[in-house]
Order: structure tokens, then C-alpha cells, then sequence
């Protein structure tokens, strides 16, 4: 029995499931967990010594690799001053000024402690700001575990959402519709069929949590045309795409401007870190300004703020990470596949910027339904091939690879190399 298996034997004895997160479970691929014990650059070292590449980066987070000195150092100097005051702090301030700058659609903007609370967050003020109720979502679409979000698709007509989750109300499942992503003649009927009733649409503008899925042409700027012919508060949900597919994020990269964002992941430098924003008229309603209440103990942490504005500032001093991250990930994608191909699979690949997905299915994949077509047993024996092989990718057919600059292009051939054995053996494809 490897350490691993025995950490989790006695893991599930304590902790739900084994694990403080559902993905890390390994549910939808088989098998017990990895338990990681470090991380340098592109490689994680497991509890029993055996190295991986990364391809999650903790789900975003570390796009500059594990370890970097700069955030290491802007913790070290942060650690003597004590970890929490509970009170406003200089870098707080500074941190809002370089968010504000660097995202578009950013005037004011709130620290939260995680993607989760900056959405919860979100809806909440837009709520307030309009004196709605009801938000609309996309199916497949994840922002987070807050109970407004966790709504399966209700009944077509009225898209009206069933809980998806237990401990989720009908009460709370009734004020959020679903729709297909991708589908904006859907979003119209909707909010036709809830006239002045629609406080917030909230969206992945690339999504990631479905596997990858990018925005039909025009499909964000139809949203924002109708979010402002109906006074909707349009939210780009950013936790993933946030100074990840530009230093702007994906409004920064598709020319979109929501009327709130929120963000998570790489704004923390692998330390909890949340935020929302947007508009000053709509952020004004956040108490103590307005009255929309949204607080948090830890919101703004000494710590997490020196982690992340020393991971923030060398985004923003260093733009030309994204164009090696794009070229890494194309390369990534375009070999990826270009084996499937080869191997007789041709399997859909969909890529945007650092950020890209394999799906077992040869079918285009734009919303939740066409993913759903993947074989998700032959993704399974795909994962555990390419572990066994020392590459560490998301254990669920609905995520995303998030790609380092330590991806090396030695790296990339490791992948490659990899990718090509590990579909010949899920396939059981006599090469
Ligand atoms: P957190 O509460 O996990 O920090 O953020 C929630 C969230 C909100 N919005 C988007 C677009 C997100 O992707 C997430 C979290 N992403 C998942 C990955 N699918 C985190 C991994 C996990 O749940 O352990």
C-alpha cells in the first residue's frame, strides 16, 4: 500500500469523502487520490517521492509555476509583521489600484476570501442595486458552491432551476433559470419570460468548468447588448480566466465589458484570495457605503495580499508570459490533437489561451450537452495512464488544464510523448 493510499484509508475515516475539495477525489476517474507533500516549478513531488508535471496548478493559481521566488520572498517579508489585524492595511489599498488598472470593467472592488464568496458576493449586490430577484445562468457553468448557484436545468419552458445539490431550497432554486451556454436566442426567451425580473445574468466567459468552452462569436457581445436594453447586471465570472487568458482577463481578450467581475485563483498566488467589483454605482450599494451586507474576518490578509500583489505585479510588469503561455498551450493543444488524429480518435480539443481541454468525443463541443458525449470510462483509464507516466492532469473530463511558465518546451515533449502512449493503452489501439 503506498503512503497515499493509506493517508486516504484514513482520510475517509475524518474528513467527508476523504478530501477538503469534491474534484480531488478521483470520484469520476477511479482510484485513490495522490497525496501531494511539494511542489518547485512544473513538477509536484508526492508522499511516496514520485514526481508529475503539472497541468492543474492547483486549478489556476500558480500560471508562474510553484514556488516562485518573488511571492515566496513577498511572504517571507510579510511573516515578521504577525498574519492578521482585522484592520484596513496599505496593501489593501495598493492592491485595489492595481486590479482597477489592470481590469477593465473594474471602478471599486471588494477583497473576499475565495471564488465562491466573490460570486455569492456578486449576486447579492445586484440584487440590491436593482431590487430583483431572479439571476440566469448556463448549464454547466460553476461559480462556486454558494446555494444560487448549485441549480440544475429546471423545466425547459421557463428554464426554471430545480436544486442540484440537497440543503438547496425550491425557494432559492425558483429565482435562478438556466439556459445552454452559447444559446442567446435561449437568454431572450428568458428574460421575455420573466419581464423586469432579471437582477443578474452571470457567466464564464471562457468556461473551464465543463471542460474548456469558448464563447460562440458574438455571443458575449449579445449578452451585453441585452443586459443594457434590460438593466440586467451583466457578471463575468473571472475566478478562472482572470489575469489568465490576458493580463484583463477574457473581457481584456474578447472586448467585453461586464458590469461586475469577480475574481479568485491567480489574484491570491496560492493563498485565499477573492474579490468583486465593478461599476462604482453598483459597488457604492456594498455596505458600509450602501447597504448591501458582505463581510469577512480574513477579507484583505496581510499574507494573501503580499502573495498575490507580488504574483500581480510581475503579471502586469512582465506581459510577455502570455504570449509564452499561448505558444506553450498551442503547441500542447495542436500535438494533442494532432495524435488523436493520427491514432484514428479525432478527438475534439478546444483551446483559449492557457487553458485547454481533451474530450473523448470526436463532436464539437460548445455547451454542457455536446461535452456530456465524451466516454468518460476511456478518459478514466487515460488519466491513470498519463499519472502513471508522471503527468498530473484534472481528474474529471469536465475540467481544464491550467499551463505555467515552467512548462518547459522539454516539458511539452514529456506531454506528447506521454499523451500518444496513454491513448494507445485507454484505447487498447494496437499502434
Ligand atoms: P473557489 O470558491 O473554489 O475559490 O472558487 C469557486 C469558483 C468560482 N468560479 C469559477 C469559474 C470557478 O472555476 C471556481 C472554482 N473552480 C474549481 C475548479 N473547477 C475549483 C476546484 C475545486 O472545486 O476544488
Amino acid at each position: 500500500m503506498t503512503t497515499s493510499e493509506s493517508l486516504f484509508a484514513r482520510a475517509q475515516e475524518l474528513i467527508p469523502g476523504g478530501v477538503n475539495s469534491p474534484v480531488r477525489a478521483f470520484r469520476s476517474v477511479g482510484g485513490a487520490p495522490v497525496f501531494m507533500q511539494s511542489a518547485q516549478g512544473a513538477w509536484l513531488t508526492d508522499v511516496d517521492g514520485n514526481q508529475y508535471v503539472d497541468f492543474i496548478n492547483s486549478w489556476g493559481p500558480m500560471i508562474l509555476g510553484h514556488a516562485f521566488q518573488p511571492v515566496l520572498q513577498a511572504i517571507a517579508e510579510a511573516l515578521p509583521n504577525s498574519l492578521s489585524y482585522g484592520a484596513p492595511t496599505r496593501r489593501e489599498v495598493e492592491m485595489a489600484e492595481l486590479l482597477i488598472e489592470m481590469v477593465p470593467s473594474l471602478e471599486k472592488v471588494r477583497l473576499v476570501n475565495s471564488g465562491t464568496e466573490a460570486t455569492m458576493s456578486a449576486i447579492r449586490v445586484a440584487r440590491g442595486y436593482t431590487g430583483r430577484a431572479k439571476i440566469l445562468k448556463f448549464e454547466g457553468c460553476y461559480h462556486g458552491h454558494g446555494d444560487s448557484f448549485l441549480i440544475a436545468a429546471g423545466s425547459g419552458a421557463l428554464t426554471l432551476g430545480a436544486p442540484d445539490s440537497p440543503g438547496v431550497t425550491e425557494g432559492v432554486a425558483q429565482d435562478t433559470l438556466t439556459v445552454p451556454y452559447n444559446d442567446l436566442a435561449a437568454v431572450e426567451a428568458a428574460i421575455a419570460a420573466n419581464p423586469d425580473q432579471l437582477a443578474a445574468i452571470i457567466i464564464e466567459p471562457v468556461v473551464g468548468n465543463m471542460g474548456l468552452v469558448e464563447p460562440a462569436h458574438g455571443f458575449l457581445a449579445g449578452l451585453r447588448a441585452l443586459c443594457t436594453q434590460h438593466g440586467i447586471v451583466l457578471i463575468f465570472d473571472e475566478v478562472m480566466t482572470g489575469f489568465r487568458l490576458a493580463p484583463g482577463g477574457a473581457q481584456e481578450r474578447f472586448g467585453v465589458v461586464p458590469d461586475m467581475t469577480t475574481l479568485g485563483k491567480i489574484i491570491g498566488g496560492g493563498l485565499p484570495v477573492g474579490a468583486y467589483g465593478g461599476r462604482a454605482d453598483i459597488m457604492n450599494q456594498v455596505a458600509p457605503a450602501g447597504k448591501v451586507y458582505q463581510a469577512g474576518t480574513l477579507s484583505g490578509n496581510p499574507l494573501a495580499t503580499a502573495a498575490g500583489m507580488a504574483q500581480l505585479r510581475y503579471l502586469h510588469e512582465h506581459p510577455e508570459v502570455y504570449q509564452q503561455l499561448e505558444a506553450t498551450s498551442t503547441r500542447l493543444a495542436d500535438g494533442t490533437r494532432q495524435i488523436a488524429k493520427e491514432l484514428g480518435l479525432n478527438y475534439t480539443v478546444n483551446q483559449v489561451g492557457s487553458m485547454f481541454s481533451l474530450f473523448f468525443t470526436p463532436e464539437p463541443v460548445n455547451n454542457l450537452e455536446d461535452a456530456k458525449k465524451a466516454d468518460l470510462p476511456a478518459f478514466g483509464r487515460y488519466f491513470h495512464a498519463m499519472l502513471q507516466r508522471g503527468i498530473y492532469l484534472a481528474p474529471s473530463q469536465f475540467e481544464a488544464l491550467f499551463i505555467s511558465t515552467a512548462i518547459t518546451d522539454e516539458l511539452v515533449e514529456k506531454y506528447l510523448t506521454a499523451c500518444r502512449e496513454s491513448l494507445i493503452e485507454a484505447h487498447g489501439i494496437q499502434a
